[in-house]
C-alpha cells in the first residue's frame, strides 16, 4: 500500500530488486529504477520485520521513498545459500552469498601441486558447494602456465564424480565459452577459491571489461594478495550474473551433511557395508571402504579427505551445540532477571 501523494510530494513505492553488494548497514540493490543504496539496519527495516541484513545475491523488497530514502523491507526465500564458519573470533555462521545456480570452484594450475593436494583443496570446496544447494563446478585456471593441464583435469575429474571440470586460461581465452554457457538463461555463478586463483581475471574476461581489480601474485610464494575486498554481483553483457568473492584464507565448513553425501556418495554407500557400525575405516576388519581402496575403486586421497572432513564436521557440530546451550542460558538469565525486577516493582 502506498501512502497518498499529497501536493508537491512523491509517493513512496515498493520495489523488488537484487542485492549487488551488502555491507550490513546498507545494500546496493539493482532495481527497475537503477541501482539504489538501501538501508538495512534502519527503523523502517525493523518495523517491516527484517531481522538480519541481506547478503549479496539476495532478492529483496524495498520501500523507495523520495523523501525519507530507500530501505530494505524484506528478503525473499533463498534458493541456495553459501555459508562458511566465521573466521577468527566470529565463530558463527557467515553467509557469503545467496541464490546462485553454480558455485565455481577455482584452482590455479601455475603452482606445481600434486594431484593429491589439489584434490584435498577442491573436495573441501565441493562439500561447501553442494551444501549450498547450488551445483558445484570445478575450474582449473591459468592453463597457459601449465604443460599438462588436460591431464590434471582428467585425473581430477575422476576424484570428483558427477562434477564438471573445466580448464581455462584468461590469457588465451581457453575454456571461457564453457563458463559463458553455464551463465545462459541469466543464471548466477559464484566464484570460490583462494586468493590469486584468477577469479577476478575470469570475471573481467567474461564481462569483456575491467570490472574487478586484479592482483599481481607476489613473486616467490605465488600467493595472491587480497585485491577483491567485497563480494559483488557483476551482470554479464549477454546473459548471466557473476559473483566474485575475495579469496578465503580458509573455508571453515559450517555444516555439511548434504554436501558430504553428494561429494562422497560412492564412499558413503560402501561405508554402510562395513562390519562394525562404528567403523573408523582405518584398520578394522571387514571395512568395506578399505576394501574399496584396496580394489582401486576409491582413491586413498579422497578417502582421507572424507575421513578428515567427517571429523571436522563432527567437531563443528559439538561446538554448535555448546554455543546453542550457552545462548539458551543467556536467554534464561535475562528472562529470570526481568521477572525478578518486575516482581520487585510490584512489591
Ligand atoms: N598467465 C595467467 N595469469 C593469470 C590468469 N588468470 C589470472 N592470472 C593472474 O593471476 C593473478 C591473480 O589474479 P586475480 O584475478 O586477481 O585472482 P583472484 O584473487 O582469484 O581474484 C593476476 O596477476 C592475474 O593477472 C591466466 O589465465 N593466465
Ligand atoms: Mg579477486
Ligand atoms: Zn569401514
Amino acid at each position: 500500500m502506498s501512502p497518498p501523494a499529497s501536493a508537491g510530494r512523491t509517493a513512496a513505492v515498493a520495489l523488488p530488486g537484487r542485492v549487488l553488494r551488502a555491507d550490513g548497514a546498507s545494500a546496493l540493490v539493482i532495481t527497475s529504477r537503477g541501482s539504489l543504496r538501501a538501508g538495512s539496519n534502519t527503523s523502517v527495516s525493523r518495523q517491516a520485520g527484517l531481522t538480519a541484513p541481506p547478503v549479496t545475491g539476495d532478492w529483496v523488497t524495498l520501500l523507495h521513498d523520495p523523501n525519507s530514502g530507500t530501505n530494505v523491507t524484506g528478503i525473499l526465500p533463498r534458493q541456495s545459500t553459501l555459508v562458511r564458519q566465521g573466521a577468527g573470533q566470529a565463530t558463527g555462521a557467515h553467509t557469503l552469498a545467496a541464490n546462485m545456480d553454480f558455485v565455481v570452484i577455482t584452482q590455479a594450475l601455475d603452482r606445481t601441486l600434486s594431484l593429491q593436494r589439489i584434490t584435498r583443496i577442491v573436495v573441501r570446496m565441493l562439500v561447501a558447494g553442494w551444501e549450498s544447494g547450488a551445483t558445484p563446478v570445478v575450474v582449473l585456471t591459468k592453463a597457459d602456465l601449465c604443460s599438462d593441464a588436460e591431464e590434471t583435469a582428467h585425473a581430477l575429474a575422476a576424484e570428483c564424480p558427477g562434477v564438471e571440470v573445466i580448464v581455462t586460461s584468461s590469457e588465451t581465452g581457453e575454456g571461457l565459452d564453457r563458463l559463458s554457457a553455464l551463465a545462459c538463461n541469466d543464471r548466477t555463478l559464484a566464484l570460490l577459491g583462494a586468493s590469486g586463483a584468477g577469479k577476478s581475471t575470469l570475471v573481467n574476461a567474461l564481462a569483456g571489461t575491467e570490472v574487478q581489480t586484479t592482483g599481481n601474485v607476489r613473486v616467490g610464494d605465488a600467493k595472491g594478495r587480497h585485491t577483491t575486498t567485497a563480494r559483488s554481483l557483476v551482470l554479464l553483457p549477454e546473459s548471466g550474473v557473476l559473483l566474485d568473492t575475495p579469496g578465503l584464507r580458509s573455508l571453515g565448513l559450517w555444516s555439511g551433511e548434504e554436501g558430504m553425501t553428494k561429494t562422497f556418495s560412492d564412499i558413503e554407500s560402501l561405508a554402510v557395508e562395513c562390519r562394525f557400525a562404528d567403523c573408523r575405516h582405518e584398520t578394522e576388519p571387514g571395512c568395506a571402504v578399505q576394501a574399496g581402496i584396496g580394489g582401486g575403486e576409491i582413491s586413498p586421497a579422497r578417502a582421507e579427505s572424507w575421513r578428515k572432513l567427517q571429523k571436522e564436521l563432527a567437531y563443528q557440530e559439538k561446538r554448535k551445540n555448546v554455543r546453542e546451550r550457552r545462548e539458551e542460558d543467556r536467554r534464561f538469565t535475562k528472562l529470570y532477571k526481568s521477572i525478578q525486577s518486575t516482581n520487585k516493582k510490584k512489591r
